[in-house]
């Protein structure tokens, strides 16, 4: 399936972390994995879960250009599709994940969807975009809860694809995240608590799937 939807793992149960990802596999592009499922399994959990779909690692990395060269390699090495990493720390710094491997997609934070991400991310998002695209990465981080910073994003994007966590549990709509720019829609606790985690994402993948036929009309 041609789906557009990214399940974020967040649980510690690496075993419902599996089989989570082989029962959903044919509804979602990727897994996201964060540091809630790497702080008890390690890195071995992102060969585990390539088993069933691409794995996106959101370390988040933020550190000097050695450390997240260190990281990201790892990450690269585990068979990981995608990694994302923050940009504010500096271009030195993005640039050591960007420089890992062409088979490393970067997706670089521009934006976030808590509200505290306004306060220092927000002002500087516009540099942040453009700092990405002079260092080829994959892809944006943008707020799924947030249309209008979304779309914005979006408008800059050009050739990035656009990743948008927050929908489900922090408010969002999958459907308006994709009528607002989203390539990649990000959830997590609205799928992963859901009684019937498969129904749930299938009702996502609806969601957006109505938006784009829409779109097509
Ligand atoms: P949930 O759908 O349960 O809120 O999970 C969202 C996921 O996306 C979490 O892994 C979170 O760390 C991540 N995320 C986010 O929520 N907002 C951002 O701006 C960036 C993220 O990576």
């Amino acid at each position: 399936m041609d789906s557009k939807l990214v399940l974020a793992v967040d649980v510690f149960d690496a075993d419902y972390a599996l089989d989570l990802s082989r029962k959903l596999s044919d509804e979602l592009f990727a897994v996201k994995i964060n540091w809630p499922l790497m702080m008890v399994k390690g890195a071995s959990i992102i060969s585990e879960l390539s088993k069933y779909s691409k794995v996106i690692c959101d370390l988040k990395v933020a550190d000097i250009p050695n450390t997240n060269a260190l990281i990201a390699g790892k990450a690269a090495e585990m068979g990981a599709w995608g990694i994302v990493s923050h940009s504010i720390i500096g271009k030195d710094s993005l640039q050591a994940v960007a420089s890992i491997s062409e088979d490393l997609r970067v997706f670089s934070v521009v934006a976030m969807s808590n509200k505290g991400a306004s306060q220092y991310i927000y002002p500087h998002t516009d540099e942040l975009i453009e700092m990405s695209r002079e260092l080829g990465v994959y892809g944006l981080i943008a707020p799924g809860n947030d249309y209008e910073m979304l779309s914005r994003i979006k408008r800059q994007a050009g050739k990035m694809k656009v990743m948008a966590p927050g929908v489900g549990a922090q408010g969002g709509s999958a459907g308006e995240a994709v009528r607002n720019g989203a390539d990649l829609v990000v959830v997590g606790r609205a799928i992963y608590n859901a009684d019937d985690p498969l129904a749930a994402a299938r009702a996502f993948n609806d969601e957006i799937s109505k938006v784009i036929s829409l779109e097509k009309e």
